[in-house]
């Protein structure tokens, strides 16, 4: 990529950590219990996508017995089983690759940001010991709209003061593409979650952006 890039914006889940898999098991206890269909097809598409917006695809034709006040509550029921994961992390479920990319960028003088829809994101990087870590983070407390609007990626890029054309998404979900490349940014797409039509680039895995991202970038 060109040395207009000053800045990298990553995804959460799925890319700086696997929560991905907590979000699994909590919304399939939470389906389990209500008697609803669940499984690891329907969860690809709760990637990137709010709470609120999950419960609604996770319930499907079942959404409307329901009314908004025990959709709250269930949404609430799947973030309490949630954190319970959350609680269990430590820094050692940041993988040594991850924590020496995230370095080696720093490094090279590139701005680095976080781009959530998790309002849980603050506690994550608290527990993998990255609450310091990143020159902004832009999380879905902050946001109104969740991907595949570009709100939290547009706030990234403000919050770091520079322009979305000289930024770069990290992002594994279809969401999330969406989201960087209608926000005006140029996106790598971590293949591991099978999701990254309309990326720029794809990676196999996050080490790979030391080679996309070689010199210095001021
Ligand atoms: P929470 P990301 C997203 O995180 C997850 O991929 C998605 O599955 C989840 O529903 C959403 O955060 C909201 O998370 O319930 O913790 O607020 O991929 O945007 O980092
Ligand atoms: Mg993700």
């Amino acid at each position: 990529m060109d040395n207009g890039i000053r800045a990298i914006v990553f995804d959460l889940d799925g890319v700086i950590c696997h929560t991905d898999r907590y979000h699994y098991l909590a919304w399939k206890a939470l389906a389990d219990r209500l008697g609803i269909p669940f499984d690891e097809k329907v969860n690809q598409r709760l990637r990137g996508v709010s709470r609120r917006e999950s419960l609604e695809i996770v319930l499907g034709e079942r959404s409307t017995a329901y009314s908004e006040a025990e959709k709250q509550a269930l949404a609430e029921e799947k973030n309490e089983i949630y954190k319970t994961y959350l609680a269990a992390m430590t820094p050692d479920d940041l993988s040594s690759e991850t924590r020496a990319t995230l370095q080696t960028l720093r490094q090279r003088g590139y701005l680095l940001a976080i781009g959530s829809s998790s309002k849980n994101t603050r506690q994550i990087l608290e527990r993998l010991g990255l609450g310091n870590f990143f020159d902004a983070v832009a999380d879905g407390t902050r946001i109104t709209r969740s991907k595949p609007d570009p709100e939290v990626f547009l706030l990234a890029a403000s919050l770091l003061g520079v322009r979305a054309e000289e930024a770069v998404v990290v992002e594994d979900a279809a969401s999330g593409v969406q989201a960087a490349v209608t926000g005006g940014f140029r996106v790598v797409g971590l293949c591991s979650g099978g999701n990254d039509p309309g990326a720029d680039i794809t990676i196999r895995r996050l080490s790979d952006l030391t080679a996309i991202f070689g010199g210095d970038a001021l």
